[in-house]
């Protein structure tokens, strides 16, 4: 019998990178849906027909308990959030709604369904904020500087807890910003990637951008999706930081985007308020020895082929799109 996985978030980066993986392992895949009045299936297109949407919603629990009882998964995957962190200032309580008690509504799901479910939950760097250790890692304190690091910062306790509490094999998992040609194009890599490709082929002239100091340690999603399963397999679950352990600058993602297409940023870019923070997180990076170590995990993609492969996907999409 295949093994049967549940996806929340499976239309979202991490999601349709995580379904392809657990196709490819030989797993029966099920994603978490919601009702939209115009579909949003982009990303999952291609593997459609390999995978079985239940439509339910982070904000309501009995969709939740009717999947489970459905499914019958042996794991679940808690990819879903209002994920970007500049709406959590404007969204702060549906953000902690979907992000911080769509975990426990799931986690008592799989409680009352069947607790020997096991659960990966996505934890996020942004849980350290105004970082108080450099690198990060398992161990360093929490200090969120958004309303979505706060509400990530519960789900991870959330989860630490119901692992304490009921026993459950509940994991969490502390991921560095991870990116792809799928990121959503309000992210500033792909912001940013998109508007190379654009400028370079004449579709635009300029990309208004915020703070370009902020430095990130930026992956792969397609390497990190991976992680998430290897921690699933463990007999022990535990918490572990996935990351590259390299960080960037906003500039050097410019440096590194423009001179893919041959350009000099400067000429193009303008500094906009709009796109600045209340509240900054200045300086992330990540330390994943544990993940080494314990998983055998480490990042197969470097920042520059990152970038590239995004610019380049972006070149030939936006090619496609225009006839080009
Ligand atoms: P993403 O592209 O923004 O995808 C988020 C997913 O959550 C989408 O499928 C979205 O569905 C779904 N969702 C949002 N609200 C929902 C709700 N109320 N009910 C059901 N589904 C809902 O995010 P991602 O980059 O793949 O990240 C996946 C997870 O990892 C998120 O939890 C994120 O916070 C976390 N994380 C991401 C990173 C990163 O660098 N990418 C790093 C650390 C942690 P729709 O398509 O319908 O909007
Ligand atoms: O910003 C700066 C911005 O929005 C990165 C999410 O996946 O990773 C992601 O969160 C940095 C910040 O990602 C613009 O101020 C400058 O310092 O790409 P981002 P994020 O906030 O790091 C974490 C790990 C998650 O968990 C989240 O879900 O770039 N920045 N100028 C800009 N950012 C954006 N978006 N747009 C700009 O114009």
């Amino acid at each position: 019998m295949p093994k049967r996985a549940f996806i929340t978030g499976i239309t979202g980066q991490d999601g349709s990178y995580l379904a392809e993986f657990l196709l490819q392992q030989g797993y029966e895949v099920f994603g978490l849906v919601r009702r939209t009045s115009t579909l949003n299936f982009e990303r999952i297109r291609h593997i459609q027909d390999q995978i079985t949407l239940i439509s339910g919603d982070m904000l309501d629990q009995t969709s939740m308990i009717q999947a489970l009882r459905d499914i019958q998964p042996q794991e679940i995957y808690n990819l879903a959030a209002q994920s970007f962190v500049q709406t959590s200032w404007s969204q702060p309580v549906f953000t902690g709604d979907v992000t911080a008690l769509g975990v426990t509504r799931l986690l008592d799901a799989i409680r009352t369904v069947n607790p020997e479910i096991r659960f990966y939950q996505a934890s996020s760097s942004e849980m350290f904020g105004k970082v108080q250790e450099v690198p990060q890692r398992e161990t360093t304190p929490f200090y969120p500087r958004s309303p979505y690091g706060v509400a990530k910062v519960y789900g991870h306790w959330i989860t630490v807890n119901y692992r304490e509490s009921y026993n459950l094999h509940a994991t969490s998992g502390i991921l560095f910003n991870h990116e792809s040609p799928r990121r959503g194009l309000e992210f500033v890599t792909r912001k940013v990637t998109h508007h190379a490709a654009k400028i370079k082929l004449g579709l635009a002239h300029e990309l208004r951008i915020g703070n370009l100091d902020a430095q990130r340690d930026w992956g792969f999603a397609g390497d990190y999706v991976q992680a998430m399963w290897l921690m699933l397999q463990q007999d022990t679950p535990e918490d572990y930081v996935i990351a590259t352990g390299q960080t960037h600058s906003v500039e050097k993602l410019l440096d590194a985007a423009f001179s893919v297409v041959g350009l000099d940023w400067r000429r193009y870019t303008v500094q906009d308020e709009r796109f600045m923070r209340p509240a900054e997180v200045d300086l992330l990076v990540g330390d994943a020895s544990k993940a080494k170590r314990r998983l055998g995990w480490t990042p197969s993609v470097s920042f520059e082929q990152l970038i590239q492969m995004m610019v380049e996907s972006d070149l030939a999409l936006l090619k496609a799109e225009h006839h080009l």
